[in-house]
């Protein structure tokens, strides 16, 4: 993946750890993971089916709002795409806010997307990266174990939800956390679009 820095941007070479609130502690027994929204169908799995959905590998780059970039970290994960099989969408779904843990409520945090941008092998739920030793190893809690979001780099990493619990299918596009507060709907780091 090509390395192009974002306006306004650094690079890290480190991986830091940014977020409100305290870590989610992962118990296997009470995780799941919900499709929910415009769906016809709503989907509730549980760790071992969402663990047993297929995986890929991406080297992918993150930028982060606060104006550090990190190059080339690769993932394991399961790409949003897969989840779009167990579902079906009401008619003229093209937004969906990802959910993940903040303050105790599994789904206290969360981030809007567009649908049409989440397709490819860079839009992930990783579990697994490759660290500075080069080695696979299980992501980090405070990174967001046992399950995160990694979005296109075209979205800054506010949009990349830690712990994970759910997708909502909408038809209109809806603010998330950040974005209620004042942060840009469309968070593209190539034409800065840090606030709205
Ligand atoms: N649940 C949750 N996910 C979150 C956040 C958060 O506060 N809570 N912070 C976001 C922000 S602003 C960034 S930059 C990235 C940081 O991910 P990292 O700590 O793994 O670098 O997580 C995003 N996902
Ligand atoms: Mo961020």
């Amino acid at each position: 993946m090509e390395k192009q820095l974002p306006p306004g941007q650094f690079e890290s070479e480190k991986w830091p750890i940014l977020h409100v609130g305290d870590v989610y502690q992962f118990d296997e027994a009470t995780w799941n993971f919900r499709l929910f929204g415009e769906v016809k169908n709503e989907v509730l799995l549980t760790y071992r089916e969402f663990m047993s959905l297929p995986t890929r590998v991406s080297t992918v780059n993150m930028h982060c709002v606060t104006t550090w970039s990190k190059f080339g970290t690769s993932f394991e994960g399961v790409p949003f795409r897969e989840l779009l099989n167990l579902v079906e969408l009401e008619d003229g779904v093209n937004y969906v806010q990802i959910y993940g843990y903040y303050d105790g409520d599994r789904f206290g945090y969360n981030a809007n997307l567009p649908l049409k941008e989440l397709l490819g092998d860079d839009s992930l739920f990783v579990f697994r990266w490759k660290d500075k030793h080069n080695e696979w190893a299980d992501l980090d809690p405070k990174h967001g174990f046992p399950l995160r979001f990694i979005p296109p780099e075209t979205f800054y990493l506010w949009k990349g939800t830690k712990w994970v619990s759910g997708i909502r299918f909408m038809k209109e596009d809806e603010a998330g956390f950040w974005e209620e507060m004042g942060y840009s709907m469309t968070a593209n780091p190539f034409k800065e679009e840090r606030y709205r």
